[in-house]
């Protein structure tokens, strides 16, 4: 905390709330890749995930429930050079935020969006999100999901995402290391943290990850989209976490020309006689 040019100011988090490393390693991530706070955009939505951006000396933006995505799009497309990265929660993403996830893939605009994944909602005190486990009791499911959870690295992959990754907050180097390639990577990344949430999801611990995960060797190739989508369907007693996909796709930038070629939009002057002869169509 406190320390260096990404300082983190005091959290509201609970004292061993997964949310802390997850913010640790954003920080090296941006520091490994010789980032400057000043380019830097941090984007969430709303949930305790969703509070990063006020705690890390960036750009920060928090946008309403479900709608990280929205801005984040927008400030890339305002100024290609920021580098934009999306900290939120599963359910913000996954369930309020879900359309916005699903057609930003589609587009493939240049962010980067790390879901802190702790399988419920836990701002308003633990009721089911989008990736919990079906049959599993919360404070409101109290007979348990009746809902299928939502695989995110499969639906990713499905609508075309070049990068899709899984990480475990609980193995900080790792965690960093694929934090650093997403953020590198040209176009949208998905990286979906597993995160405990220490007061109100007491499936999912830090016992109960560590148990399961295993981490993907040099075996693994992440080019073949077969074998990732098979890699994103393994959940249960085996969970693998690194860099399930990456391949590289065109952008939204790379298409449309005026996006992709000369300055930012913010730092082009509008031509004003251009502006009044179009308006003269609407007159
Ligand atoms: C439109 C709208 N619906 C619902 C809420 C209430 N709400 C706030 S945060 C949240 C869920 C947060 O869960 P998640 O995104 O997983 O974040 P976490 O708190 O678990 O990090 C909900 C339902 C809201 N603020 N706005
Ligand atoms: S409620 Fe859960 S997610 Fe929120 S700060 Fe506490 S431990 Fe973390
Ligand atoms: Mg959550």
């Amino acid at each position: 905390m406190g320390e260096g040019k990404f300082y983190t100011t005091e959290t509201a988090w609970c004292p061993g709330c997964g949310d802390y490393s997850i913010l640790e390693s954003l920080k090296d991530a941006l520091n490994r890749l010789g980032k400057e706070p000043h380019e830097v955009l941090v984007v969430g939505g709303i949930g305790q995930a969703a509070k990063t951006p006020q705690y890390i000396n960036t750009n920060g933006f928090c946008g309403l429930h479900g709608r990280a995505v929205p801005p984040a799009v927008a400030a890339k497309i305002a100024n290609k050079d920021l580098t934009v990265i999306i900290n939120t929660g599963d359910g913000d993403s996954y369930g309020e935020g879900g359309n916005h996830f699903i057609h930003n893939i589609r587009r493939n605009v240049d962010i980067t969006h790390f879901v802190h994944d702790n399988q419920i909602y836990g701002l308003t005190k633990g009721q089911a999100s989008p990736t919990t486990d079906l049959g599993q009791t919360t404070s409101v499911q109290t007979m348990g999901t009746m809902n299928n959870p939502l695989n995110p690295l499969l639906l990713a992959l499905a609508l075309g995402a070049g990068f899709v990754a899984r990480a475990f907050s609980g193995d900080r180097e790792h965690l960093t290391s694929i934090m650093v390639e997403a953020i590198k990577y040209k176009g949208y990344a998905l990286v979906d943290i597993l995160q405990p949430c220490v007061s109100f999801n007491k499936v999912n611990t830090f016992q109960w990850y560590s148990k399961r995960i295993y981490k993907l060797d040099e075996t693994y190739h992440p080019s073949n989209k077969m074998a990732a989508m098979e890699k994103a369907m393994e959940w249960g007693d085996k969970i693998p976490i690194g860099i399930i996909y990456n391949q590289e796709k065109s952008t939204y930038h790379d298409k449309i020309g005026f996006l992709r070629d000369g300055k930012p939009l913010v730092d082009r002057v509008p031509d004003i006689e251009k502006i009044k002869e179009f308006m003269k169509d609407f007159e």
